[in-house]
């Protein structure tokens, strides 16, 4: 995977290709990353790359021979690559899109600056574009390190075996079970008995639990969406009962009050 970011501000990805995931993708020849300054590709002394929108308003449109330019020189070096655009009127990026990125040879990151880039770009140069979530940034460069963190780690033989389920669309939409480690009591809290225990059938069938009932309490649109397994439904039908119980008990209760209420 090749992925080449453009951007006016090419330092802000210096310590991003030093640590972590992509400097281990990176190490280990999985991935190739660089950055392209825009600003190489602007005319005259300051080498502008913006400039006073058509038809007025406040801000700057990002002009579009320099990004042209940048957009030319990184297809030349990975000729087989998409090219995407970072914006806030982008598609929104989630694990699915992320997927699709893995598969190609490389990714192009055209990093948006200012109010925008100027339509022309939107239509000749860019294949997709992409917003990472509706909340504003003052630019794309740290949406295109959270695509390039969440595409790295989907490139095989980069993390490891480990993650090998996550990778698995059926885990997408479930939030994990809850995790523990040592020590077996912290600040008066102590670890689920279960995971203890060495059985496991029984941590197995903790850790569906926990992870159904995490996402219910936490993020219910997530359980709508869900195309629940057999195993699933049995626990949510279980609390089905043991929730009618409670309830029944009440109506009970409340008919044996003396006022009748
Ligand atoms: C007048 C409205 N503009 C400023 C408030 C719109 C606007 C222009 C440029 C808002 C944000 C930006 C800069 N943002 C990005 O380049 C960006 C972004 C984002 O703001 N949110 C989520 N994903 C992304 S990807 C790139």
């Amino acid at each position: 995977m090749n992925f080449i970011v453009l951007t006016i501000f090419p330092e802000m990805f210096n310590p991003f290709w030093d640590h972590g995931i992509v400097h281990r993708g990176i190490s280990c020849n999985k991935i190739s990353a660089s950055t392209i300054n825009i600003r190489d590709f602007g005319k005259g002394r300051h080498r502008v790359t913006d400039d006073r929108p058509y038809g007025g308003g406040c801000g700057m449109v990002m002009k579009p021979e320099p990004l042209a330019g940048a957009i030319r020189e990184a297809q030349k070096k990975t000729p087989f690559s998409k090219t995407i655009c970072l914006t806030p009127q982008g598609r929104v990026f989630n694990q699915r899109i992320a997927r699709e990125f893995a598969a190609l040879e490389g990714l192009v990151l055209v990093c948006g600056r200012y109010e925008g880039m100027d339509e022309r770009i939107l239509h000749d140069f860019i294949d997709y574009e992409i917003s990472i979530g509706d909340y504003i940034l003052t630019g794309g460069e740290i949406a295109a390190m959270v695509v390039i963190d969440a595409v790295t780690r989907l490139i095989p033989g980069i993390l490891g075996g480990a993650d090998s389920a996550e990778k698995d669309s059926f885990s997408d939409d479930l939030l994990e079970h809850a995790h523990f480690t040592r020590p077996r009591t912290f600040e008066g809290e102590a670890v689920p008995e279960v995971l203890l225990s060495g059985n496991h059938r029984e941590i197995e069938k903790w850790r569906v639990e926990t992870a159904l009932i995490r996402t219910f309490l936490k993020r219910q649109d997530l359980l709508e969406k869900r195309v629940l397994s057999n195993q699933e439904i049995e626990i949510l039908k279980k609390w089905c009962r043991d929730i009618e119980t409670i309830v029944q008990a009440q109506s009970l209760r409340g008919a044996d009050t003396l006022s009748g209420g």
